[in-house]
């Protein structure tokens, strides 16, 4: 059997993507509106202070096109806080106005492919990648994926030696995009229906779709990825919370 690959794993990661309910949303009064503004934006002021404290941190990103109107990316240090985020939310005002229209579930995670030979609880860079603050760049990117399990092509199969190989070439490809892409990998097996989550942040939109074209033509993305559904969007900031709702 060949050797399983050794992953380290950060803090839990709640994707929550929400679509807006428009009509319900104008037919409100504009105190409600007003209302369900502010408590979201003292939710919002909470994880703020989280983030600072450094125990999670979050980002907000509006979604262009049907998939959603908009996603929280919550990232904390246990399961049991991604809930609570998730049920204060629902419980919230904003929530009512709301339908969700996908989520995903995971962990950040690098594998031991490469970060062989590290001290993971003394080593600060593997600290900082395991619980990142999220970088609030303008574009986020997010799409889950699994390793093929198929005839000769099973990622699963193949030796500790040859995953390795594959996984450097990869990683080669990605280190070109330095400054320009930033990947935030989590892992979902028995989490979420996927065997990964990819969250990519960037400065110019375009980056991502050079960067996962490239990916395609290296053999770990040509012969072993498979996709699911991709979400783009734009940053939203706090400030601009009650523009994006302005109705
Ligand atoms: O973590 C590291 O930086 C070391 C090298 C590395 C690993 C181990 C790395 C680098 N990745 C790793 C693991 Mn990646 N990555 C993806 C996708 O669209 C596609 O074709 C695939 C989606 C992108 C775009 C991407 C980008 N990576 C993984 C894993 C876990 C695999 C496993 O354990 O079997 C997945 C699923 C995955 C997928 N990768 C990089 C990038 C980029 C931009 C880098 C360079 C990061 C840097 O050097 O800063």
């Amino acid at each position: 059997m060949p050797e399983a690959a050794k992953t380290l794993d950060g803090w839990y990661c709640l994707h929550d993507f929400r679509s807006i309910d428009w009509t319900s949303w104008k037919l409100a009064s504009s105190d409600e509106r007003e209302s369900a503004i502010h408590e979201f934006n003292q939710i919002i002021a909470k994880w703020d202070k989280t983030e600072q404290h450094k125990q999670g941190s979050h980002a907000l990103y509006t979604i262009v096109g049907q998939k959603a109107d908009f996603m929280m990316m919550i990232l904390r240090p246990t399961m049991e806080e991604l809930n609570e985020i998730e049920t204060e939310f629902n419980k919230s005002k904003l929530a009512e106005f709301t339908i969700p229209t996908y989520s995903y579930v995971s962990v950040v995670e690098l594998s031991s492919y490469l970060a062989k030979g590290k001290d993971v609880e003394t080593d600060p860079e593997l600290q900082a990648r395991l619980k990142p603050i999220l970088p609030k760049w303008q574009y986020a990117c997010f799409y889950p994926m699994d390793k093929r399990r198929q005839g000769e092509d099973n990622w699963y199969m193949l030796e500790m030696e040859d995953r390795s190989k594959l996984m450097y070439s990869h990683g080669m490809i990605g280190r070109q995009y330095a400054g320009k892409v930033r990947q935030i990998i989590t892992g979902s097996v028995g989490f979420d229906d996927w065997e990964w989550g990819v969250t990519l942040f960037a400065h110019d939109v375009l980056q991502f779709k050079k960067l996962v074209y490239e990916m395609r033509f290296d053999e770990v993305s040509a012969r072993y990825g498979e996709f699911g559904s991709f979400y783009v969007g734009n940053l939203l900031k706090k400030e601009a919370i009650p523009q994006f709702l302005q109705v």
